[in-house]
């Protein structure tokens, strides 16, 4: 099933409305491939470059089973980060831009270069701790496969807190997410694919299969170690063994 293009645009643009004007909107009807989805992904991302707003990295979600069980989807998908998504680690989030938002703890990567056709590996240089903020546009936040991509994996927000130098090991680090201090979710950096770095094999197949250019600089998110929580008014901090800290203050606003 391929949708055309005049239905992909109004897709598309349903999507994008819903996000700029934070209003849930239905779950989509049509019959839609996965590969339909990402390029309704696309036209949304369009949208808001046509804003303004600049390509920050892309991010991978249901790379941890406890993901995938609280959304009921099986297979790993790729959205894109723009730097209006880009929270400072230690500032504030704004809560009224969001539908019924969510945190989730996170492990993230730097692209060291540009990615060349050729390249048979992602070339990265430095990794964090980092939570995202997670948004779906639909409605009681639930959505098919298909629905999910084409809202460019419910991004939302991201944060990264210090970048490390590549070394630190970081394939099973304890990860704790606390939110308003009560500590709401806890896990290990292996829940996401048994590795966070295999995040960038599989990161990369995608975005070749897909098309998204991988630059210098960018910022790619492994995918949330632990099942999201609720973003309340108030504090969020991501704790990650060996790698540190990440925090943020949602407002009222
Ligand atoms: C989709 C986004 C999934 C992750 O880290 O697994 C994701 C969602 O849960 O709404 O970001
Ligand atoms: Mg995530």
């Amino acid at each position: 099933m391929t949708v055309d293009t005049g239905v992909l645009d109004r897709l598309a643009e349903r999507l994008d409305t819903a996000q700029h004007t934070v209003t849930g909107t239905e779950q989509l009807s049509e019959p839609l491939t996965p590969a339909d989805a990402y390029r309704i992904q696309e036209a949304v991302i369009a949208r808001r470059l046509a804003r303004g707003e600049r390509p920050a990295g892309l991010k991978l979600g249901f790379t941890s089973e406890a993901k995938r069980e609280q959304m009921g989807v099986s297979e790993v998908i790729v959205g894109r980060l723009t730097d209006a998504m880009r929270f400072p680690d230690g500032g504030e989030v704004p809560l009224a831009r969001f539908i019924h938002p969510r945190v989730e703890p996170e492990v993230a990567y730097r692209v060291a270069r540009d990615v060349a056709p050729g390249d048979d590996e992602l070339p990265v240089d430095a990794v964090a701790p980092a939570l995202e903020i997670i948004d779906s546009r639909y409605r009681n936040f639930r959505f098919s496969l298909p629905d999910v991509i084409a809202d460019n994996a419910s991004s939302a927000g991201f944060v990264v807190g210090p970048w490390l130098p590549l070394g630190v090991d970081v394939g099973d680090l304890s990860v704790r997410l606390v939110v308003n201090g009560d500590t709401v979710e806890t896990g290990s950096t292996s829940a996401i694919l048994g590795h966070p770095e295999r995040a960038l094999p599989t990161l990369l197949k995608i975005a070749r299969r897909e098309g998204m250019p991988l630059r210098a600089g960018d910022v790619i998110l492994a995918g949330g170690a632990t099942s999201a929580a609720p973003f309340p008014p108030g504090r969020v901090d991501v704790h990650i063994a060996d790698l540190g800290t990440v925090s943020v203050e949602g407002t009222d606003r």
